[in-house]
């Protein structure tokens, strides 16, 4: 499919043409991708997330992925939820590193209303560090939801994980819709949407399609979506999934970025076993935000030098937050940057 004819923002797509924008030769859809890329963003940008995991281990949920489910022997060790210090120091460590946004994680199903007031806490005191917060404690319900908006959390991260059909290998304990829910809980009071999934779980092709159709035909485009190569943690079910394709990755992120123009696509866990050529091919495929720091929530990431020197390299820059813009004054800068940019939006690829 042209460039041209993915330009409008859409939530009507089907399997199939998401399957042909998958198998397009490499070359045309990393070079659409890009194209569209640059029609909504700085392409020398990427926004730097960092991950502190405020609750670990014991989770009663049965994801075969994760190290923290309770049902597997993963030598993890639990902790409860973390005191307001421990939290306030890791998030001024994340601001003095460069990151613009917190992501805090609990090992929960879902949070009792009890652990509500200490997350609204957290959430007021990272925020006024002037970092962009973000949580992802489980299903939240319309009240919970409310809550945490009134406390003025920025993001909530919520992943459908994989395609409706391949998701009841992978999760039993609750359902595709139970995730939706939640999706449309958080929108509804206001936060913005972060929501993703994972590839390299034995899933096909048409379950890495269905899972961006699913994300693209929400009411609204999350404002970040992850995507996730798995990590393979000894102990839990997924330990020996057989590798994915690097190019079909690629692949992933780039048909991500062509279904959801204006979101940003986070290459996300995983990244400790991509060489940097790889990392280097997902930002040329549309990727613009990483989580960045030592480690995700349980797990090794890239050392934070490292992720520094591979930007200098590649001449990209972190996305600075600007506490004191508003969302418009923000969109005008961006405009201002892709008008100064060198890109030739009329070389397009001919067919
Ligand atoms: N317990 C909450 C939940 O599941 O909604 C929040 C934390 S949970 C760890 C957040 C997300 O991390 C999962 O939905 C999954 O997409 C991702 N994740 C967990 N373990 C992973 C792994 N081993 N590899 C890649 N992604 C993983
Ligand atoms: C997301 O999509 N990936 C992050 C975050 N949201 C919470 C978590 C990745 C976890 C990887 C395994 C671990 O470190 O425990
Ligand atoms: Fe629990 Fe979340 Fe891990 Fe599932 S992904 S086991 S809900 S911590």
């Amino acid at each position: 499919m042209a460039v041209q004819e993915q330009n409008s923002i859409r939530h009507d797509w089907t399997r199939d043409e998401v399957l042909a924008m998958f198998n397009q030769p490499f070359n045309d859809l990393l070079f659409d991708a890009q194209v569209m890329h640059r029609r909504h963003f700085n392409p020398n940008s990427v926004q730097l997330s960092t991950l502190l995991s405020i609750k670990t281990g014991a989770c009663p949920e049965d994801c075969k992925y994760c190290p923290q489910s309770a049902r597997y022997d993963t030598g993890l060790e639990k902790e409860k939820l973390l005191e307001i210090e421990t939290v306030i120091e890791a998030a001024k460590v994340a601001k003095a590193s460069g990151s613009s946004r917190f992501c805090m994680g609990a090992a929960w199903r879902s949070p009792h209303d009890r652990d509500i007031p200490a997350v609204a806490h957290m959430i007021r005191e990272v925020k006024a560090l002037g970092l962009e917060t973000c949580m992802t404690l489980g299903m939240l319900s319309e009240e919970q939801s409310g809550k945490l908006a009134d406390a003025g959390l920025d993001y909530y991260n919520h992943n459908l994980d994989t395609s409706k059909e391949f998701y009841g290998e992978v999760i039993t304990t609750r359902t595709y819709q139970d995730r939706l829910n939640t999706l449309a809980n958080v929108r509804n009071s206001g936060m913005k949407v972060c929501a993703g999934g994972i590839v390299g779980m034995g899933e096909e092709q048409k379950d890495r399609a269905g899972l961006l159709m699913e994300l693209a035909n929400l009411p609204h485009h999350p404002e970040s979506v992850p995507i996730n190569m798995l990590v393979k943690v000894a102990g839990t079910p997924m330990a020996s999934e057989e590798d994915l394709d690097p190019f079909e990755f690629i692949r992933t992120i780039a048909v991500a970025r062509l279904m959801m123009p204006k979101s940003y696509v986070r290459l996300s866990a995983g990244r400790e076993e991509m060489n940097e050529q790889m990392q280097a091919m997902a930002f040329m495929a549309g990727a613009n935000s990483i989580f960045y720091c030592d480690k995700l929530l349980t797990t090794p990431n890239p050392k934070a030098n490292s992720d520094m020197q591979l930007f200098e390299r590649l001449g990209i820059k972190p996305e600075e937050y600007q506490v004191d813009k508003n969302s418009e004054e923000q969109e005008a800068d961006l405009h201002q940057v892709i008008a100064e940019s060198k890109t030739d939006l009329l070389f397009y690829r001919a067919g």
